[in-house]
């Protein structure tokens, strides 16, 4: 490992900014960075620490053996003197950091984004500045209410969070994969998330919203309607992070050279398609397999089949900011995509995992205040007060202001200013004269401005709106239009799901005041929501009421139903039997696997024990596993109800199992032959969408491919009867 500060400044003297001969004096040395920092799709290498050989030592590098303590006596008590003891434990009793107050459960990985163009007609940001620029990237996905070791699959928010380590500092968008916020003014957020946290007396539930007080909390504040709209429909227990979109959320600004600005909305589009589970398969997931999506990552990016996503602006003239019958400011409100398309920029992948995941993902930390020249932030009253939680919390996690020296934090670009000192001072300047203004040092580092030094735009055109107030603004105000215009886009099966979800989560709220203010609330979008969740709680809805209602819609925000899944890295379970007919559904199984495998579908062959082309057995194996299940012909015997093939080596009525979880949950299910038998033992019915009995294998294969493209068959979920 050698010092970064040396890569910096060979970094900085190739972009000519070396404190020798800083460019900042000679303003024509100011042209545009084009060029991407050299080769850095690693920025971590140089820190990397190879112990694949070498003597163990300690922290101060003696070489030393360190499982047995220094004991006076072989039976004698351990003397203090042991200072190998006390390094190691004392380090050990210090491992842990603060979990992240919200988002504490996450996953991360490393990738590029592409410019897929010269964007200066937009902004001034230079990794937008040319086509097929490419910029390191590091993304971390989280839930928000669960702590870090809490369930992947709980219903929640999910974050979504990208840090740009552009060739002029780093850049981060820490968004969401729901595109609104609960609450309208940052002063809220830790009423919301006390909220929404588990109860203070016995921490029950952990990451979960199905408890009193965070439905008292979203029925008495209506601000939280929308988003809690799209958290209860599908985009709350997403499939992975791989197939749902990212949102900024916040209204930000772009800057270009010229100072004029837009007002822009950030998009990151999936290439995976959007896809999302089931509520019971989620919540059987969360008992399963707790590491679900992260493992989902992990695996795809280790497979070589790393996600993308292409980020988008909708962009809005600042002087339109109130001209779509909402405020731009208000981050409760989507901009529809109808009315505004998303201009799509440019593209990013994934590509690379962590190599520690304390060093690299624990301890990234992102800042809706990392910004760079060319992007700037908006009056919106949850950004500006986000600005300097962020920033404080880092402080609270790392337990110094240094922070940003962690390699995972740090930018690609050289540093300069005087900040000095604090824990952990990785840096060690040279400069005497750390001030400024100053003559000793030849009044360097020099101030940057927008005209000298390629310095940020300070808030370029911005005006105070009015005099100073602690009021939230009229144009705030509306709080049900939005929910309406959200529920109204989603398919007849989406919205049951929706419904099914408030219904779940209120059912286990005891307050009958909490329950009594929710139908208030629902109803203000939706009579025959309230009618319909009233009915599940026993209780009456309000009156309808006519004022609020529209018939509206938009698009893009449905999960369900689009049809073009891309099916690779889907994966499919091939149920088998390893013990009836010598095999020979294990051998139809390596068939199938193989066909399906070419066009990059995942496939798992289950049979009773592992060996000879079964890779997984069925007492490990279940339908949540799996995106699409199909019966080799031979293993029907397994799935009648009087199977003499009933084994020890399983849980009793497994494999029938995983086919009816698999077909309850809307996946697409395959038989080949004789194995349509499974279907009738398991009341399956034999036909149907998603439903594929075919003789050949070819023809299971075409079938459950087309089917993991539609990814889930809604028609199988009961709607309520409504008029
Ligand atoms: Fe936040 C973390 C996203 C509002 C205060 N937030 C955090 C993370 C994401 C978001 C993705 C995890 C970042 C990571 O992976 O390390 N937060 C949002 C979005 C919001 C939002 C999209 C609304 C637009 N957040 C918000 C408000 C506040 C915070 C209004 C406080 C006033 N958020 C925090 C925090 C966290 C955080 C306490 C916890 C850990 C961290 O910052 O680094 O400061």
């Amino acid at each position: 490992m050698h010092s970064r500060v040396t890569t910096l400044l060979t970094w900085g003297s190739l972009l000519g900014l070396s404190q020798a001969a800083c460019p900042f004096a000679d303003p024509a040395a100011l042209v545009r960075r084009d060029d991407a920092p050299p080769a850095s799709d690693d920025i971590l290498e140089e820190f990397r620490v190879d112990d694949s050989e070498g003597y163990l030592t300690s922290d101060v590098g003696g070489p030393i053996e360190d499982q047995v303590s220094l004991k006076a006596g072989a039976r004698g008590s351990t003397l203090l003197e042991d200072f190998i003891f006390r390094q190691k434990i004392q380090h050990f009793d210090h491992e842990r950091v603060p979990e992240r107050a919200v988002h504490a459960r996450g996953a991360g990985a490393h990738g590029t984004f592409t410019s897929y163009g010269d964007w200066s007609n937009l902004t001034a940001a230079s990794f937008l500045g040319a086509a097929d620029k490419q910029t390191p990237v590091f993304v971390r996905f989280s839930t928000v209410a669960g702590s870090r070791g809490s369930a992947d699959t709980a219903r929640d928010v999910h974050g979504f969070a990208t840090r740009f380590y552009t060739d002029e500092g780093n850049f981060d968008i820490v968004g969401n994969n729901i595109p609104v916020f609960f609450i309208q003014d940052a002063i809220q957020f830790p009423d919301l998330i006390h909220s929404v946290k588990p109860r203070p007396d016995n921490e029950i539930p952990q990451g979960a919203t199905a408890h009193d007080s965070a439905w008292d909390f979203f029925s008495s504040q209506p601000s939280t309607l929308h988003t809690l709209f799209w958290a209860m429909a599908g985009h709350g227990i997403p499939r992975s992070f791989r197939h749902m979109d990212g949102f900024g959320v916040n209204t930000y600004r772009l800057v270009k050279d010229d100072g004029s600005s837009k007002l822009v909305k950030w998009h990151w589009k999936s290439r995976q398609g959007k896809a999302s589970l089931v509520w019971e398969e989620a919540q059987i997931i969360a008992g399963k397999n707790s590491d679900f999506h992260r493992q989902d990552l992990w695996d795809a990016i280790e497979s070589g089949n790393g996600p993308e996503w292409e980020l988008g602006v909708q962009v809005v003239n600042e002087e339109d900011a109130l001209a779509y019958g909402f405020d731009l400011l208000d981050p409760t409100k989507i901009v529809p995509e109808d009315i505004v398309p998303v201009t799509k920029l440019g593209v990013m992948k994934l590509n690379r995992n962590p190599t520690n995941y304390f060093a690299e993902t624990e301890q990234a930390m992102f800042q809706p205040g990392h910004i760079v020249r060319g992007v700037d932030f908006s009056e919106d009253p949850l950004l500006q007060g986000r600005i300097f939680s962020y920033l404080d919390t880092q402080l609270n996690r790392h337990g110094g202001p240094n922070f940003e020296q962690l390699p995972i934090n740090r930018p690609v670009v050289p540093i300069h200013n005087n900040n000095r000192d604090g824990a952990g001072q990785n840096f060690i300047h040279t400069n005497t004269a750390p001030y400024s203004p100053n003559t000793l040092n030849k009044g360097f580092p020099q101030q940057a401005n927008q005209t000298v030094g390629r310095g940020f735009f300070t808030a370029p055109g911005r005006r105070p709106s009015d005099e100073y107030v602690r009021l939230v603004s009229p144009t705030f105000n509306d709080h049900w239009t939005q929910p309406r215009l959200f529920y109204n886009s989603l398919s007849a099966v989406e919205q049951q799901f929706l419904i099914n979800a408030i219904r779940f989560e209120t059912s286990h709220v005891q307050s009958a005041t909490v329950k009594q203010n929710v139908l208030i609330q629902l109803n203000r979008i939706s009579h025959d929501i309230a009618v319909r969740v009233a009915s599940a709680l026993g209780l009456e809805a309000p009156a309808a009421d006519d004022t609020y209602y529209h018939n509206n819609v938009t698009e893009s925000v449905s999960v369900f139903g689009s049809g073009d899944i891309p099916i690779a890295t889907l994966r499919v379970g091939i149920l088998a039997s390893a013990l009836a007919n010598n095999g020979s559904s294990v051998q139809q199984a390596g068939e199938l696997k193989e066909a399906l495998t070419k066009d990059g579908v995942v496939v798992t062959v289950v049979a009773e024990r592992l060996g000879d082309g079964v890779d997984q057995t069925y007492s490990a194996a279940d339908a949540t596993g799996f995106d699409g299940v199909v019966v080799a012909a031979g293993a029907e015997g397994l799935f009648a109800a009087n199977s003499t093939s009933a084994s020890t080596l399983y849980p009793a009525g497994r494999p029938g199992q995983i086919l009816l979880d698999a077909y309850r949950w809307g996946k697409p299910v395959g038989a080949v032959g004789s194995a349509s038998g499974a279907f009738k033992s398991t009341s399956v019915p034999t036909s149907g969408k998603g439903v594929y009995s075919e003789t050949a294998v070819e023809d299971i294969v075409k079938g459950i491919e087309a089917g993991l493209a539609t990814f889930k068959f809604t028609d199988r979920f009961p709607l309520d009867n409504t008029e």
